[in-house]
């Protein structure tokens, strides 16, 4: 049936506000407008970031649909897409490439201004949204939501990938492999020989493992509260895991103690403005590096102790990677392919979207490191 044009019911995943349940409804999506891309949705991740939504911990407008780290086929499209065409595979971007504003004309530059993470309107461009529920207006969350069958992206935030692409598994290559292994590689510039701490084991924390191994990192210390998941970090690389909670001294101390002075690299996977602390304080004095991948809470502070600043250390901050989203995101999944990275070792768990409220149960639990949700059409 062609449903181009006009308005799909279909089944998406609702938080109504902060810290309370999530149901799976029945909810209308509109057709995409100018500029616009509607999207059939086939897996999608769970991400550290989601749990902040869930959280209330970023200022987003609630209810809204969740989920940013997604795989799909264009279903239809607005006018004036040029890049993808229905029947297109697609992975979301919930940093997107406009490639016009100064971020993306910078060739440094990867956080594209036309984010809605900081800040969130929960709507799309124009400033409307393309979910109802029973007429009631449903908020996006990062112009992506992808825990729902159908969404709507702008063509900006959408990377056509390649057509062998195995769709139950390269959702976790829209967020959580370019985040970690480009924090590594891209942002860090690892060196072949360093030494390297994680804080934080999760998702993002493993392809940041990948990233380090690549790289050629001598020492990889990863730091978790949660045992359970040292045994797949060491399968990824690490070589000696930390419970800061069974430990006499403080984290930092430890790190510093193991390596001599301080760590060439440190990363903080978390979210933590504790660990982000810890981490800074784990980088070799002189040459150490910072870098703050996990999304500390909406008006929280950083306080650093600011005489050591300047003996040398670098703090830097990690969007997606540094990736430029739509020109490098197909390429990862390329690379996939062609097993230069491999994403299955993270994929602890599979589970059908009408399963969500385990998924969530599991990753609560710790058990997982991700968990894709598959929807119909995807096993
Ligand atoms: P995750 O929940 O899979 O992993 C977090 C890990 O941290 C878990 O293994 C926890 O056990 C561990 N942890 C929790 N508290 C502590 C603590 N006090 N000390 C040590 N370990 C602890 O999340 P994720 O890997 O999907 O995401 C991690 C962060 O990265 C999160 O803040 C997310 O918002 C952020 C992120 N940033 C970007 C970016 O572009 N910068 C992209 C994607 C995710
Ligand atoms: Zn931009």
């Amino acid at each position: 049936m062609d449903t181009s044009g006009k308005a799909i019911t279909c089944r998406a995943a609702i938080a109504w506000a902060t810290n309370s349940p999530l149901s799976i409804e029945e909810v209308q999506v509109e057709p995409p407008k100018a500029g616009e891309v509607r999207i059939k949705m086939l897996s999608t991740g769970i991400c550290g970031t989601d749990e902040h939504v869930l959280k209330g911990e970023l200022l987003m407008k609630f209810p809204l649909i969740p989920g940013h780290e997604g795989a799909g086929i264009v279903e239809s499209v607005g006018n004036g897409v040029t890049s993808v065409e229905p029947g297109d595979k697609v992975l979301t971007l919930i940093i997107p490439q406009c490639r016009e504003c100064s971020s993306c004309l910078n060739p440094q530059g990867n956080c594209c201004e036309k984010q809605d993470i900081l800040p969130c309107t929960g709507l799309m461009v124009d400033g409307t949204s393309r979910f109802t529920f029973k007429g009631k207006r449903i908020y996006h969350s990062f112009r992506t939501s992808t825990w729902t069958e159908y969404t709507v992206v702008p063509e900006f935030a959408v990377a056509k990938i390649d057509a062998a692409a195995p769709m139950d598994k390269v959702c976790l290559i829209s967020c959580e492999l370019p985040t970690g292994y480009g924090a590594a590689v891209n942002s860090g510039k690892v060196t072949p020989g360093s030494t390297c701490v994680i804080f934080g084991l999760g998702g993002v924390g493993s392809a940041i493992i990948m990233g380090c191994k690549a790289s050629g990192a001598s020492r990889i210390i990863g730091v978790d509260i949660n045992e359970e998941k040292f045994p797949k970090a060491r399968e990824l690389g690490v070589t000696d895991c930390l419970n800061p909670q069974k430990l006499k001294k403080p984290v930092q101390d430890v790190v510093v103690e193991m390596t001599g002075a301080g760590v060439d690299f440190a990363f903080e996977a978390i979210g933590l403005t504790d660990t982000m602390i810890a981490a800074w304080n784990s980088c070799h004095k002189s040459y150490g590096v910072c870098l703050i991948v996990g999304l500390a809470p909406a008006q929280t502070q950083l306080s650093l102790d600011a005489p050591v600043i300047v003996t040398g250390r670098t703090l830097k901050g990690v969007c997606l990677g540094d990736y430029k989203t739509r020109d490098c995101i197909p390429q990862l999944v390329t690379d996939y392919l062609q097993k230069k990275i491999n994403i299955d070792p993270v994929i602890t768990h599979q589970l059908p979207f009408d399963k969500l409220h385990e998924a969530l149960e599991l990753f609560h639990a710790g058990k997982t490191i991700r968990c894709v949700l598959l929807f119909q059409g995807q096993k």
